[in-house]
């Protein structure tokens, strides 16, 4: 086990000046095995820089060991009479208690400290690459990748060195993140092989996450039996389908004992799956579970599954209903293994959502949260989008905090600064952080990844970072769509504004905008009824024109550009006013950013890089700005109150 060293890639949060600390003490480590290894080595590596020591025993400043009471993943971490100690419930908590400790810097090594339990939250803390192998010719080689190419594959193979892998790997255990799904959700003929004959390439990969707690998934083809097995079917019930998946998954184990799981999208967008067989969803799932069982796999199941070929008939068609009319029914039928992975809104990782009902009302199946960390809908990675602020507050509503996994789609690819944006890293980092405690408050989150990132940051560079991404997400939301409408971008690619891209295709993402007014009626009362697919009391609160919070209006409710919001705006004027200060806002993030330049505060480099996203974002936020106000103007003739230009 070597620690992976990268000179012509960003450090990201893990520079070797955040060792500084660690690598000055003397440190015991006081257990085996393969991470308690990895763990023994990076102390060594830190001590090296640094001028520190790892020792067997005498006198030193940091032990790091173990203790049952601590529990899977867990530690505690304490300090009394001038040594620091970290007790690992196994070898993954040592290694996380041990990040713990270079969080702290400095601090971990002075006064006293009463000991403190961590552990983690969510179970599984997994991040789903949408990396292909080959480059696809709509979607390029990571689809919905703002940051280059897949860090895995290249030139239609595996990479020859995957060290940037084992870095990455690094990356994340610092986070907390302890799965990884390696190909894309949407299983294209080469990357299904990653299942048979291509499974030498996924263990290459598991290999290099291992050192670092983190297990491999991959996404599979439901119609695999078919297209790799050469049967005639994939029916879930079919004997031999069965069979075949069965015997596919021993050899997985075989070639991987500690294995993840299967992640599947089926009947959701092109993807096959048990609907062809007048199966259900649970058929096909409880199939893979089975398949897995022996080995402690699990299926992460997505319940992303919906109609994008009809055009809007009637309430049944409302997309926003789709996931709960279809699971909803299912609900106490998923073996144990079977996760149920849902996106945390009803429609599609948009900047404003209501949390998916069926995460409120499926208390009978493990669940997994899955969160968008690429910025597919939320400026892609151009714009500064700190996005923990919008994952904390899903995470802070109801039950959402309770399911076992959360899952991110990951904005990492073969850029230099790993997300293309690099102050993006933050969402990376902020993603595992929250996953392991979603009640970390977004801006001390990210002053950690300040802090990492930046070793020893000044005052300044804190401040103006704080005052660029604390706000980002609300700034993003007030220059785009309004009130929770959701979409209005191009379609395809998703990127700027089209207020009627969608509006008259079969995807189902509407705004019902006309010159009276705009929004979609979801109600019981005179719409499609999502509402009612909420428990109490959410289901009232949303049904209710006047207890339906400002933010999430127009997702609910079609309402004339005279309705008063709560706030005392009419909707029109607040579209104008959010618009105007969006853009302004926007304008304001890059100022912040430009007052850095030669104080030496940050790399030429990564300024450079950065200020030309902010450039383009400065521009997009200005033409979203244009392209919405002056929509809306048109359809509804009322003008601006402060009589702003509006083309
Ligand atoms: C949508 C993306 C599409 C994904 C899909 C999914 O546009 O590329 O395949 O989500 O989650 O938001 O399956």
């Amino acid at each position: 086990m070597s620690i992976p060293e990268l000179t012509d890639v960003h450090p990201a949060w893990l520079p070797p000046e955040a060792f500084r600390a660690i690598g000055s003490r003397r440190t015991v480590v006081r257990a085996d095995g393969p991470l308690a290894e990895t763990v023994r080595e990076e102390v060594a590596q830190a001590a090296a820089r640094h001028g520190g020591g790892v020792t067997d025993g005498g006198p030193s400043d940091l032990v790091l060991t173990l203790s049952d009471a601590e529990g899977e993943d867990g530690y505690a971490i304490s300090r009394r009479d001038g040594v620091t100690t970290v007790a690992g419930g196994d070898p993954a908590g040592l290694l996380y208690g041990f990040f713990h400790v270079v969080r702290l810097g400095e601090a971990a090594f002075e006064g006293e400290r009463p000991v403190e339990h961590h552990r983690p939250a969510m179970r599984r803390r997994m991040l789903d690459h949408w990396d292909n192998i080959d480059v696809h010719p709509v979607m390029g080689q990571v689809e919905r990748g703002y940051a280059g190419g897949s860090i895995f594959w290249a030139d239609g193979a595996l990479r020859p060195d995957l060290t940037r892998v084992r870095a990455y790997a690094r990356l994340l255990a610092a986070s907390g993140v302890n799965a990884v799904a390696i190909n894309n959700v949407n299983v294209h003929a080469t990357e299904a092989h990653l299942l048979t004959d291509r499974l030498g390439e996924v263990a290459a990969i598991a290999a290099e996450f291992r050192p670092y707690g983190i297990r491999v998934h991959l996404s599979v083809n439901f119609a695999s039996p078919i297209a790799l097995g050469g049967l005639s079917t994939a029916d879930p019930l079919d004997a031999d389908v069965r069979r075949w998946w069965a015997e596919t998954t021993e050899q997985v184990y075989a070639t991987i004992p500690d294995f993840g799981g299967y992640v599947v999208k089926a009947d959701s967008e092109g993807q096959p799956g048990p609907f062809a067989y007048g199966r259900t969803h649970a058929d096909g799932a409880n199939m893979l579970a089975e398949a897995l069982a022996p080995f402690g796999g699990v299926v992460h199941w997505r319940a992303f599954v919906y109609n994008h070929r009809q055009d809007w008939r009637d309430r049944s068609t409302d997309r926003a209903r789709a996931a709960y009319d279809h699971f909803a029914p299912l609900d106490g039928q998923f073996l144990d293994n079977a996760i149920l992975q849902v996106k945390h809104g009803p429609m599609d990782f948009q900047t404003r959502e209501p949390v998916s009902p069926v995460i409120l009302e499926m208390r009978g199946t493990r669940l997994a949260v899955e969160l968008q960390v690429t910025q597919e809908y939320t400026g892609q990675q151009r714009h500064v989008c700190y996005l923990a602020p919008m994952w904390s507050e899903i995470l802070a509503f109801e039950n959402v905090a309770e399911a076992g996994d959360l899952v991110a789609v990951s904005n990492a690819g073969d850029d230099r600064y790993w997300t293309g944006h690099p102050l993006a890293q933050a969402n990376l980092y902020a993603f595992g952080r929250l996953a392991w405690d979603p009640a970390l408050d977004p801006a001390a989150v990210l002053d950690e990844w300040i802090d990492l990132t930046f070793a020893r940051p000044g005052e300044s560079l804190r401040r103006t970072l704080h005052a660029m991404m604390d706000g980002s997400w609300r700034t993003y939301e007030r220059y785009t769509a309004p009130l929770g409408v959701g979409f209005m971008v191009r379609p395809g690619h998703h990127y700027g504004p089209d207020v009627d891209g969608y509006e008259y295709t079969p995807w189902g993402t509407y705004h019902f905008a006309d010159r009276d007014g705009v929004g979609v009626d979801r109600t019981r009362a005179t719409g499609t009824g999502f509402t009612g697919q909420y428990p109490q009391p959410w289901s009232d609160v949303y049904e209710s024109l006047e207890r339906c919070p400002d933010e999430l209006l127009l997702f609910f409710h079609h309402v004339p550009y005279g309705h008063v919001l709560h706030s005392g705006s009419t909707v029109i004027q607040h579209i104008y006013d959010t618009h105007f200060a969006g853009a302004e806002e926007a304008a304001e993030t890059r100022l912040h950013w430009e007052k850095l330049a030669d104080t030496g505060a940050v790399d030429p480099d990564l300024y450079a890089r950065v200020k030309e996203r902010l450039d383009e974002q400065v521009r997009c936020a200005e033409e979203w700005r244009d392209q919405i106000n002056a929509y809306f103007f048109r359809k509804s003739g009322v003008p601006d109150a402060h009589g702003r230009h509006i083309p």
